[in-house]
């Protein structure tokens, strides 16, 4: 089974001279399950192949966006179009802009207009500005562990990489700014209370992850999603979800549609781009008609909606909206879930997997994992082994325990059961250490 990582261990080192960290992104590196990341050579389907040759069923998926897997032929197909007969970017409006902007307010009830920018961190950035600009006050609240890109706002308490490196609030955001950022717990309707009923009338916006990816899943509890709606109005504070991983990913509409809930704004990224840079934010006529240049409140990107992200993003919405997409990745990513826990069951190590539609997080925890609290409990050692027996098997799981993992239209039910294989596997061996 020995596998050999020779060449990705000599990239890396080359890549440390040049770039901080070795990594364009700081999950990539893998600090937190090894010491150093893979260098990939190319995707297919619902497979990575390293720079070693090593194969592996891909669970990362470029961090969510690839939900129809690698090189879908429908993707590449709309990448080829658009660079043979169109272009890549004019910095002028195009068509595909508004059939885009269209397919997302047809899925999206809450979202009447929309604006593309460039990232998740551009989304919720913006939509962060307009939310402080309509209600004219300074102040937002976040969940500790959730994480919404790297604006400074938002660099508070925040999850995913933050969190994995042990930096949650990041040094050079300004005193000033931190101090407008509150910060409650997720799934903690009573301490939302409690600030609003201090602070509300100063409180510009609420912003979450409905169901967290970032602290690794978390569900929202009953009534928690609808209570932050509730409280939000009766102070008029917006309610701003964060959907760049859920949006498309675990239902056609995100979490809003199937919890019946509409946010005042709503960020996307990820998926609506196929694996080209993305991010949007919509939300209500009244609210979005604020941002320049129709209203005042600036906000403006070189490449947004650029037509080729547009292609790559509308090939995969336009094969998401076909019948029984979401039922397929329910289905296999149940068979996953149900799969991990019956091997940790049959190894006698408490497991806990959190899974909402095709994403999924599995915590080492004797405790279900409902918070920030529980999941950072979670033996995180003991993923940092596990996760390294699974890339041995040809596992890719994400290389933190504070992410989701994500199945893809692309992956099989052998794909599944490999994976249900190896894990049982891993967890066999980790068991007779205990
Ligand atoms: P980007 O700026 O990375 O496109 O999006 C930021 C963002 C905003 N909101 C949510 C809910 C997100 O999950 C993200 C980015 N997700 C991380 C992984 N959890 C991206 C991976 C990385 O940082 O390299």
């Amino acid at each position: 089974m020995g596998r050999s990582y020779t060449r990705s261990q000599a990239l890396f080192k080359e890549a440390l001279e040049y770039i901080p960290g070795g990594v364009n992104s700081p999950v990539r590196a893998f600090r937190s399950v090894g010491d150093h990341p893979l260098f990939i050579d190319h995707g297919a389907g619902s497979r990575l192949v390293d720079v070693d040759g090593n194969e592996y069923i891909d669970y990362v998926g470029s961090w969510g966006p690839l939900i129809l897997g690698h090189r879908h032929p429908q993707v590449v197909a709309a990448l080829k179009k658009c660079v043979e007969e169109t272009g890549t970017s004019f910095g002028a409006p195009t068509e595909i802009e508004t059939e885009m902007a269209r397919i997302i307010t047809r899925a999206f009830p809450s979202i009447e207009m929309v604006r593309m920018v460039n990232s998740g961190t551009e989304a919720t950035m913006s939509a962060l500005r307009l939310a402080r600009a309509y209600t004219n006050r300074d102040k937002i609240l976040k969940f500790e562990g959730c994480y919404h890109g790297h604006s400074d706002s938002l660099l508070i308490k925040a999850g995913s990489g933050a969190l994995t490196l042990g930096v949650p609030s990041s040094p050079g955001v300004p005193k000033d700014i931190a101090g407008g950022t509150l910060t409650a717990s997720f799934n903690h309707l009573a301490g939302v209370e409690e600030i609003f009923s201090r602070m509300g009338e100063e409180i510009a916006a609420v912003i979450l992850e409905p169901v967290t990816g970032n602290m690794g899943v978390v569900l929202p509890a009953p009534g928690f999603l609808e209570g932050l709606a509730e409280l939000t109005a009766r102070y008029g504070a917006l309610l701003i979800f964060d959907e760049v991983m859920t949006g498309f990913r675990v239902a056609w509409g995100g979490v809003q549609t199937q919890k019946d809930i509409r946010p005042d704004l709503t960020c996307l990224g990820k998926i609506i781009g196929g694996g080209l840079p993305v991010g949007a934010y919509g939300g209500r006529r009244e609210i979005m008609e604020n941002i320049a240049p129709a209203g005042p409140v600036y906000q403006a990107g070189t490449l947004s909606g650029n037509p080729l992200a547009m292609s790559a993003g509308l090939a995969v919405l336009k094969e998401l909206e076909k019948p029984g997409c979401y039922e397929r990745l329910d289905q296999l990513t149940e068979i996953l879930a149900q799969g991990l826990k019956a091997g940790a069951q049959k190894a006698g190590i408490p497991l806990r997997v959190n899974r909402y539609g095709s994403m999924l997080t599995g915590f080492f925890a004797a405790q279900e994992v409902k918070d920030y609290k529980a999941a950072t409990s979670s033996d995180t050692l003991l993923f940092k082994e596990y996760f390294q027996l699974m890339l041995a098997r040809g596992i890719y799981l994400a290389p933190s325990q504070f992410e989701a993992v994500f199945v893809s239209l692309a992956h099989s039910k052998e794909d599944i059961a490999q994976t249900v294989e190896a894990s049982e596997q891993a967890l066999h061996q980790l068991a007779a250490r205990f």
